[in-house]
């Protein structure tokens, strides 16, 4: 099989977030940048990357210019495709728009593998699992007031969620952010696993302090409570709370992982498939991960990340994170608060062109 033609847009959607209604119209954007790989079996494979913001036509022309350089290319040899994109970039990896374009290509080869050999991307990477588990993410954020969480908090439950994620840290007291997190537990009770989001805005003191202070409420995890490349800072958090720190999200390609994990920085390793490089990439933070004796979670794009985090032996749960699903004919459906696994060829995703027409810009 061989990659012929090449087809990339840039999206632009309104921010809003279905998985909770009776939210103020959203009047902000996101944006996407989606890539179609052609191939002379007629298969075409599907890709995806974002996290541009202002610089998305820039990312968008990455991502062309990688793709064009695969046609001619076998889109099953993703590690010799990876290595000659590598020697293309020259200096302009490895983090940044670099590995964000390379990710939506390695997700479309990935996909063209599934598709030629009559698998799904999750039956090719190991198949452990036909669903996993999944949480509500997007719904609980650092804008709503506190009791605007404990209405949508029981919503949630309500759908079917075991699982949900609310932010804190922009509270202006240490009462105030125990105070968001007691509200929070006591307004969906004890049997939901509930995970808390810092994204970095607390010192190494600050999290300590405060995550002590709620540790009375049980959460699944701690996310991101300092900056994501303090591995020592991250590490005395971890080593003082009895909760779980979660953390990966912002890290680009493999290398800070093994930082993460041989400063024992975290418990529970986050991986996010568009800053780690793609599948292939993932797969490998996952791998050192379970060496390490680590449960693995995923970041954003949960449509992808089921077939990852179902294959692996270490894979906890996805995040439910509804951003992208607009831009599908269908997603994994959620059956007793769990992710189903697609069992179609590749994974198992067609873009809906009405919508990718929609939104596109440029
Ligand atoms: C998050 C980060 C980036 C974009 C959206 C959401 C958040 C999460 O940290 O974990 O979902
Ligand atoms: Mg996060």
């Amino acid at each position: 099989m061989k990659i012929t033609h090449v087809t990339t847009r840039a999206l632009r959607t309104p921010a809003d977030n279905p998985l909770v209604v009776g939210l103020p119209a959203p009047t902000d954007t996101r944006e996407f940048v989606t890539l179609e790989l052609g191939t002379d079996q007629g298969l075409v494979g599907l890709g995806l990357t974002f996290f541009g913001g202002g610089l998305t036509p820039a990312l968008r022309t990455a991502v062309e210019e990688l793709a064009r350089l695969t046609v001619g290319e076998d889109p099953t040899q993703v590690e010799a495709i990876t290595a000659k994109l590598r020697r293309a970039a020259g200096s302009s990896g490895p983090g940044g728009i670099f590995t964000l374009a390379l990710s939506a290509v390695d997700i479309a080869c990935w996909d063209l593998k599934g598709k030629a050999m009559g698998q799904s991307v999750c039956a090719l990477l190991g198949g452990l699992r036909e669903r996993v588990a999944t949480y509500a993410s997007g719904a609980l954020m650092r804008p709503h007031p506190v009791d605007y969480l404990a209405k949508a908090g029981p919503r949630l439950r309500d759908m079917g969620f075991r699982q949900m994620k609310m932010q804190c840290g922009s509270e202006p007291t240490v009462a105030a952010s125990v105070e968001r997190v007691r509200v929070m537990r006591e307004s969906i009770g004890g049997d939901i696993d509930l995970m808390c989001d810092i994204n970095q805005l607390w010192s190494v003191n600050q999290a300590i302090e405060i995550g002590r202070r709620i540790e009375p409420y049980h959460l699944f995890w701690l996310e991101d409570p300092t900056t994501h490349d303090d591995y020592p800072g991250l590490a005395r958090i971890a080593d003082a709370l009895t909760t779980p720190i979660a953390a990966g999200e912002y890290h680009y390609g493999i290398v800070p992982f093994r930082h993460l994990l041989e400063a024992r920085s975290i418990d529970i390793v986050m991986i996010d498939l568009l800053r780690v490089g793609g599948i292939t990439q993932w797969m490998k933070v996952a791998g050192m991960a379970e060496a390490f004796n680590l449960p693995v979670v995923s970041h954003l794009v949960p449509e992808m990340h089921v077939h990852l985090v179902a294959a692996i032996p270490n894979g906890l749960t996805v995040e439910y994170m509804p951003w992208t699903l607009r831009l599908y004919e269908e997603t994994p459906p959620i059956e007793g608060g769990q992710l189903v696994v697609p069992k179609k060829a590749g994974l198992g995703l067609a873009f809906d062109q009405g919508a990718l027409k929609r939104y596109q810009v440029g």
